[in-house]
C-alpha cells in the first residue's frame, strides 16, 4: 500500500440500541476480509482512567454533574486523538462508534447549552463520513428493552433522536441517514456501497478538524 494515502475516518451515530455495534462490526469485518487496513474503536473508551469514571457514571455507581460528565466524555476523545491521527495518516481506516455528536446530543437533551457543549470538542478530527442509524425511539423501545444504563430511558431518547436529526440536516454534506429498521443485510449493503466510494475519495484529502 502507498504510504502517502490516508485512511478514512468513519463514525456511527444514533440512539442506544439502534444497531450501531452490529453495523460497525460488519463493516469492520468486510474491510478486513478485503485486506483494507482498518481499526474499530468506540467512545466512550472505557479502558482508560477517564473511561472508567465514565463507566461508573453510566452504571449509576458514580454521580457527576452534567457539566463534569460532559467534559469527561470530551476528554476521553482527546485522549485518543493522536493515535487516531497516526492511524489515519499511516493509511488505516478508523471505524468509530459514537463521537462528538453523541457528546453534544446527550448533554443538550439533559438541558445543557449547545454552544457550551460543542466547545470542548472543537479541534478534534472531523470524520469523513457519519452513518446515522435513525429509529423512532418509541418503536425502538418496543423492539428491544432499554437496559439499565443511565440515559436508556424513552423520554431522553426522544430528545436525543430529535437532536441527531438536527445534526443530520445541518451536516448533510458528510452525514448519511439510514433507516435502522431495515434488515441487517440491507443496511450493511447500503453502508458498504458508500464506503467503497469513500475510501479512494479521501485518500489524498488533508484531514480536517471540527470547528
Ligand atoms: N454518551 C456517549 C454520551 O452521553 N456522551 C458521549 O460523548 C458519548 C461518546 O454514553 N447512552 C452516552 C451515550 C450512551 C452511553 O455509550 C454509552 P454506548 O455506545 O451505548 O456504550
Ligand atoms: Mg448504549
Amino acid at each position: 500500500m502507498e504510504s502517502n494515502k490516508r485512511g478514512a475516518f468513519i463514525v456511527f451515530e444514533g440512539c442506544d440500541r439502534v444497531g450501531k455495534s452490529t453495523q460497525s462490526n460488519k463493516l469492520f469485518k468486510l474491510l478486513k476480509d478485503k485486506d483494507v487496513a482498518v481499526k474499530h474503536i468506540n467512545f466512550p473508551d472505557r479502558s482508560t482512567i477517564i473511561g472508567d469514571l465514565i463507566n461508573r457514571f453510566l452504571k449509576n455507581t458514580q454521580d457527576l454533574s452534567n457539566e463534569v460528565i460532559h467534559l469527561l466524555f470530551s476528554a476521553n476523545r482527546w485522549e485518543r486523538v493522536n493515535s487516531i491521527q497516526e492511524d489515519l495518516l499511516a493509511g488505516t481506516t478508523v471505524i468509530c462508534d459514537r463521537y462528538a455528536y453523541s457528546g453534544v446530543v446527550y448533554s443538550v437533551a439533559k438541558g445543557l447549552d449547545m454552544d457550551w457543549c460543542w466547545a470542548p470538542d472543537r479541534g478534534l478530527l472531523k470524520p469523513d463520513a457519519v452513518f446515522y442509524l435513525k429509529a423512532n425511539p418509541d418503536q425502538l423501545a418496543s423492539r428491544c428493552n432499554f437496559g439499565t444504563e443511565r440515559y436508556e430511558k424513552l423520554e431522553l431518547q426522544r430528545k436525543v433522536s430529535e437532536l441527531f436529526d438536527d445534526f443530520n440536516e445541518r451536516e448533510s454534506s458528510y452525514w448519511h441517514q439510514f433507516d435502522a429498521f431495515e434488515t441487517e443485510q440491507e443496511l450493511h449493503s447500503q453502508i458498504s456501497t458508500i464506503v467503497e466510494k469513500l475510501l479512494p475519495q479521501v485518500a489524498d484529502k488533508p484531514l480536517e478538524k471540527l470547528t
